[in-house]
């Protein structure tokens, strides 16, 4: 026990740099960030890869979830097996989505996958009756959310099929930047 890191090996350490914007130290931060969780359940020996997930109502209580009305649906998409459980790969892939280093493009790409309820690739008027009310908390009557989305479908859908691809939602994004920082009131301030 002499080592001061024996959690992972150093292949391991490596592969998780190359995978997330995270350094070892960050790696390492993160690594016992994900094992408070669930200290009964994680071991603090990595190098054989223990097939174990924390359960989701622990990751969606973490301080940078758990006001976030999406937090659900970002677990369930960053988790592999679809429901928010999740193995430590998928938590580290998760934060380095959701970290500062992550490009604009990675993070429009989750917030399609986010938004897309029904995981069918296709952000379609329902899905977008979700988002919206989640945005804002519940705040507009039926009337105005659907007024909103169809608003938002006619300006972005670029090729008239009725509802949005990645693509279309790429170029959403690219006029309306600030679609990605999950703010209520700018949100329809700007699609309006
Ligand atoms: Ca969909
Ligand atoms: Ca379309």
């Amino acid at each position: 026990m002499g080592n001061k890191q024996t959690i992972f090996t150093a292949q391991q350490l490596d592969a998780y740099q190359d995978c997330t914007f995270f350094t070892r130290k960050e790696i390492i931060r993160l690594f016992h960030r994900y094992r408070d969780l669930a200290p009964q359940l994680i071991p603090l020996d990595y190098t054989n890869k223990p097939d174990v997930k924390v359960p989701y109502e622990l990751i969606g209580s973490m301080p940078e979830l758990k006001e976030n009305p999406f937090r659900q649906r970002i677990a369930e998409v960053f988790s592999e097996d679809g429901e928010g459980n999740m193995t430590l790969d998928d938590f580290l892939d998760m934060f380095s989505v959701l970290s500062e280093m992550a490009p604009r493009d990675l993070k429009a790409y989750y917030a399609f996958k986010i938004y897309d309820f029904n995981s069918d690739d296709y952000i379609c008027k329902s899905d977008l009756e979700k988002t919206l009310n989640k945005l804002t908390r519940n705040e507009l009557s039926e009337d105005e959310s659907r007024l909103v989305c169809e608003k938002v479908i006619d300006e972005a859908d670029l090729d008239n099929d009725g509802r949005l691809s990645l693509e279309d939602f790429q170029h959403m994004i690219v006029r309306a930047p600030d679609f990605l920082r999950f703010s209520p009131c700018r949100v329809i301030r700007m699609l309006v």
